[in-house]
């Protein structure tokens, strides 16, 4: 099949058809020479998904008259970005980027009263805020915001679209991106579409997985892995009401969307640029690897999935192509990869380097972390990882079993391990972190609990001893080292800068207490912030080092857009990378993962010849290679060495 020739012919046929008299002349050039350049590998994309759909040629039209009705609505300060970021496409890979994630209702009154938190974000250096999902949903349990009952709609607690539209607008003013969710691939049972489903409409009842056959759903259930399988066994739902079967990976009451039907990808194109021209920045995936199902297959991580993907990423280019995608695929590194491209997503969460930080922070040794690492670091450079240690989930442990294998772990057995350790049910362990989603099948089951506690510091102040407080110290600090260090957008999640500890009044929330990742969602109060902020107190040191690690960071390009290579350090305990800036500039990075001393072998000078000393900028202090001795680091501790 000639396909530039039968893609011409359908965009002109559509063309002819479409209406847009309502554009302005500018903008009308503007979306025809967008349209020229991306509707060819939109169409592509579309015809490989939905070939034997006999109303794909509709939904097409509708496409393209959805795009430019979204364009059309396009806030001129949005359009004015859509230029600059064209010109500017390495804008999230730039050292003065540093991400943080927030519930607004944890951290403010309300989206109104969140513009008077601005100066904080502001003085702590944050440029990338995200707002966990603010959208109209459920009462009661509504999974953290990621069951939507209308993405227009924001939810009533927290305020307004058009206070929405006024935080946008004042976070960029502070040189701040927002970034909001875009859950894509489940609404609430409690959307419009999902109420019409139920209520028997046809056209809506083919946005979901609804089945009436259970054998269907029993064939499907083969070879699922379950998400949630405390919630509930399995991946559906059944409706008393309607006697059908519905598909939910996740609660019951947030139902997969059918992009199967094509009409689904063309509404929620719709919902996606309405959330772009709110004024955000990036759009965060919420498990775009569950988007397409395929009968016999695991459903998640499908080649169709990532054709959809690439097709909602033609369609910002054509409409607002300021926005960039960040990918939420907490899956096996070899899959996590796949997502991220600059026709796909520009940026991606770092599961991997999540997993082997604390990984290596529970055995005291690097080798999983170098090992995996020195392969797996790497993307596309025009891409950027998003670093976290600490996010409002649970922990998985997504490394691969034979890089694990190679250095003879056995990574069912290990991952039992990391678990008994977080959830501080092995001896000796400083980690007070509870347990999420136990398989009884399996015994599979992933770790809650947040940064500080996971880090040991609850188990220090619990026992106040001096020792440990500044082994948790040393851990909490060395975490955000890394995070601020080793290449891409590092994603503070809001409180750790404040060391805050577990927060276990879910346990009193009915609508809380079977969900243990509330116990890493902790309220943020003006006292949390205060205690940081007070000389002498344990958050103050965590608060002031993280703080100093920012600054440097902010004033080094080679912690920006440089390349990283991971290297071999002469030591079990010590992890190492190499940053590389196109201007020359260089950087070796050392870490300490242990209680103990450790020295790394002279050869990592070697990374940093023909120089003969570096200035070491934690410590501000020049410090001379001692070829013989090589370096040594106390507990904990970190060396960021840079040559100009
Ligand atoms: C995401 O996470 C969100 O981050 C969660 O908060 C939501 O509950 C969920 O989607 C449903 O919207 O299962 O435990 O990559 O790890 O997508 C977290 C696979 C989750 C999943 C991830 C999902």
């Amino acid at each position: 099949m000639n396909l530039t020739l039968e893609c011409k012919r359908s965009l002109n046929r559509i063309l002819s058809r479409v209406d847009l008299s309502k554009l302005s002349k500018n903008d009308s050039k503007i979306f025809h020479e967008r349209l020229t350049q991306h509707f060819p590998r939109l169409f592509e994309l579309l015809v490989t998904v939905y070939n034997e759909r006999y109303d794909m040629h509709y939904q097409l039209e509708q496409l393209v008259q959805q795009l430019a009705d979204s364009f059309k609505a396009r806030p001129a300060a949005q359009k004015k970005k859509d230029k600059q970021r064209l010109n500017n496409p390495h804008w999230h890979q730039s050292e003065d980027m540093l991400g943080m994630a927030c519930y607004v209702d944890l951290i403010a009154e309300d989206l109104a009263d969140l513009q008077t938190k601005i100066p904080y974000f502001k003085d702590l250096g944050i440029t990338y805020l995200h707002l966990m999902p603010l959208y109209k949903s459920p009462e009661g349990d509504s999974d953290g915001g990621y069951a939507v009952s209308d993405y227009r709609c924001v939810n009533p607690k927290l305020g307004t679209v058009q206070e929405l539209n006024n935080l946008a607008k004042a976070l960029d003013k502070a040189g701040i991106s927002l970034v909001l969710d875009f859950v894509f691939n489940h609404t609430s049972d409690e959307h419009e579409w999902a109420l019409k489903a139920r209520a028997g409409d046809e056209d809506f009842a083919e946005y979901y997985y609804l089945f009436e056959d259970k054998s269907i759903v029993d064939e499907y259930e083969k070879t699922l892995r379950e998400i949630f399988p405390q919630v509930r066994r399995g991946s559906f739902t059944y409706l008393e009401d309607s006697k059908k079967w519905v598909w939910t990976t996740f609660n019951s009451f947030q139902w997969d969307l059918n992009y199967s039907n094509p009409t689904v990808f063309t509404a929620i194109v719709g919902e996606m640029l309405f959330l772009a021209n709110l004024g955000c920045d990036a759009l965060r995936l919420d498990a775009l690897a569950f988007i397409w199902k395929e009968m016999g297959t695991t459903c998640e991580n499908q080649p169709k999935a990532h054709k959809l993907i690439q097709a909602f990423n033609a369609c910002l280019q054509i409409a607002a192509p300021a926005v960039v995608f960040k990918s939420e695929a907490i899956v096996h590194p070899d899959e996590v990869v796949k997502y991220i491209a600059p026709e796909e997503c520009q940026l991606s969460y770092n599961p991997l380097t999540m997993a082997l930080i604390w990984n290596s922070l529970a055995t005291r040794k690097t080798r999983l972390i170098t090992q995996s690492l020195s392969h797996r670091f790497a993307i596309n450079p025009d891409c950027t990882w998003v670093n976290y240690a600490r996010c409002h989930d649970d922990i998985g442990w997504t490394f691969d079993d034979g890089d694990a294998g190679i250095l003879g772990i056995n990574g069912y057995d290990h991952r039992l391990f990391l678990n008994k350790f977080f959830t501080g049910q092995f001896e000796g362990s400083y980690a007070t972190g509870m347990g999420f989603q136990f398989n009884p099948e399996n015994g599979d089951c992933r770790v809650c609990g947040s940064l500080a506690s996971l880090a040991g510091l609850e188990q220090a102040l619990e026992q106040q001893d001096p020792h440990l407080l500044e082994m948790s110290i040393g851990r909490i600090l060395l975490i955000h080292s890394i995070l601020l260090s080793i290449g891409g957008i590092p994603l503070l999640y809001a409180g750790d800068e404040l060391g805050m500890l577990n927060d276990y009044s879910f346990l009193q929330d009915d609508h809380k207490k079977h969900d243990s990742r509330w116990v890493n969602r902790p309220a943020i109060s003006n006292e949390d912030v205060v205690l940081a902020h007070t000389p002498g107190t344990v958050q103050n040191r965590i608060n002031q080092g993280i703080r100093h690690l920012i600054k440097i960071r902010k004033t080094h390009p080679v912690l920006g857009r440089a390349k990283t290579q991971v290297i071999h350090t002469g030591s079990d305990h010590l992890f190492g990378y190499q940053r590389t800036h196109e201007n020359g500039d260089k950087l070796l990075v050392l870490c300490n993962f242990s209680e103990n001393e450790q020295t790394a072998h002279a050869s990592v000078f070697e990374h940093l010849l023909p120089a003969s000393q570096a200035y070491d900028l934690i410590n501000d202090e020049i410090i001379t290679f001692d070829f013989n001795l090589g370096k040594t680091l106390t507990a904990y501790q970190v060396s960021w060495l840079y040559v100009k």
